[in-house]
């Protein structure tokens, strides 16, 4: 039996992610051997096994193959999914040409500063609008058929999904004026093969810019003390962020750099300001919800029946005309922002308030709907995500010994 092919790279996408994709869609096991330090690759490149001193490479069949055009060239022939004559072959050759100018883009992003990579973003959007998707929503309106060339699966076919797919990452509805390609691009996904590498426990890799962040919690009165003791905290208070060489303070301040990061901010200015005019209001409720375990047990129902009033009464309609004012899937500029994330994370705590309070907010229901599907939210919101439960009894009890309120 042959050897299984053994690809050589670091453990994320890359350059590498398109070889991932074509081997998996093409039925093939392989191995993988991630190159996690510069001695890694120096020892690969000083014994003589990269070409051009550079990775992607790929051992198969005998042979140390690098250049990544060469090597989905060489396993897309040898599976079968090259086209039937050079005719085919050339369209799909243009075809994959075409998406990787694309990929590129994408697989550039992460590296660039944070504030290039909104306009970046946006740059993107508009070129696979304008330049990319329409060829691609041509051909299939134009034959007919569910694969671009050929009416069988090709390396075009598999290439171009990857690249909507991880555009989908960024622009969730980037598809939304290409009929076409939404029904292809769920055709293509559900190719059996292709299918099993995209459920978890594959060897597809995540998204490069997936936020991963670890959590110092507080326990003791001590810990927060050495905190405090230590210089950390600006205002001798949390939550204190780590982030980017600097200690981030205040709530709303480390929001906003998020945010601002993470391309959560709007386009412009006008956006911004309608973002965080919205973000202030769900924080104003938000803070009334979250003191009411902290309310004495004889005001305490009070409290309950005024937040319920304002958020019935003029929280939940405000949010419920902007949507309607404009019919948009977000608040603000018909694209995900920190507005929407707020607002929805305030949903969920108005639910374990009282689930009856949304009843008359049809447009914030769906908004909830929608942005809980969002495949990093829906992760979040999924048993042994970081997301903490209500705070209880003990909770309370404990962070009154710590805070001393
Ligand atoms: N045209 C090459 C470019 C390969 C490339 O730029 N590889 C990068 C990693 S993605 C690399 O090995 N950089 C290290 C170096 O150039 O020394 C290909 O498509 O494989």
């Amino acid at each position: 039996m042959a050897a299984r092919p053994k690809l050589h790279y670091p453990n994320g996408r890359g350059r590498m992610e398109s070889v991932r994709w074509l081997l998996a869609a093409a039925g093939v096991e392989f191995d993988e051997e991630f190159l996690e330090t510069k001695e890694q690759l120096h020892k690969l490149q000083d014994g003589n096994h990269l070409l051009f001193q550079q990775v992607p490479m790929v051992e198969i069949d005998g042979m140390k193959l690098v250049q990544t055009r060469s090597i989905l060239h060489y396993i897309a022939d040898k599976y079968h999914l090259f086209g039937k004559d050079l005719k085919e072959r050339t369209l799909i050759d243009m075809y994959v040409e075409g998406t990787l100018d694309l990929l590129e883009l994408i697989i550039m992003h992460p590296f660039l500063k944070p504030d290039d990579q909104q306009k970046e973003m946006v740059s993107m959007a508009q070129k696979a609008k304008i330049r990319y998707f329409p060829v691609f929503e041509k051909i299939l309106r134009d034959h007919g058929q569910s694969f671009l060339v050929g009416n069988q699966l090709s390396l075009a076919d598999v290439i171009l999904l990857q690249t909507i797919l991880a555009l989908e990452e960024k622009i969730p509805n980037i598809l939304s004026a290409f009929p076409f390609l939404q029904e292809y691009s769920v055709k293509i996904s559900n190719i059996p093969t292709i299918k099993r590498f995209l459920e978890p426990g594959s060897k597809k890799k995540p998204p490069p810019d997936e936020i991963y962040f670890e959590e110092e919690f507080i326990e003791t009165r001590e810990q927060y003390e050495k905190l405090q003791n230590d210089g950390h905290l600006l205002f001798g208070q949390v939550p204190m962020v780590e982030i980017d060489g600097m200690v981030l303070m205040q709530t709303r301040a480390i929001l906003s750099y998020l945010a601002a990061k993470y391309n959560l901010y709007g386009e412009d200015l006008k956006e911004r300001v309608r973002i965080e005019m919205y973000a202030e209001g769900v924080a104003d409720l938000s803070e009334m919800i979250m003191i009411l375990p902290l309310c004495p047990p004889d005001q305490k129902d009070a409290k309950i029946a005024l937040t319920k009033d304002k958020t019935t009464n003029r929280y939940f309609p405000a949010f419920e005309k902007v949507l309607k004012s404009h019919g948009q899937d977000y608040l603000v500029g018909n694209r995900l922002s920190r507005a929407d994330i707020h607002l929805v994370e305030l949903l969920y705590y108005v639910e374990e308030l009282d689930p009856s309070l949304i009843s008359n907010f049809p447009l914030l229901k769906a908004l909830k709907t929608r942005i809980s599907n969002l495949p990093t939210v829906k992760k979040f919101l999924q048993p042994g995500s970081q997301r903490k439960p209500p705070i209880d009894e003990k909770g309370l009890e404990e962070a009154r010994k710590i805070f001393k309120f």
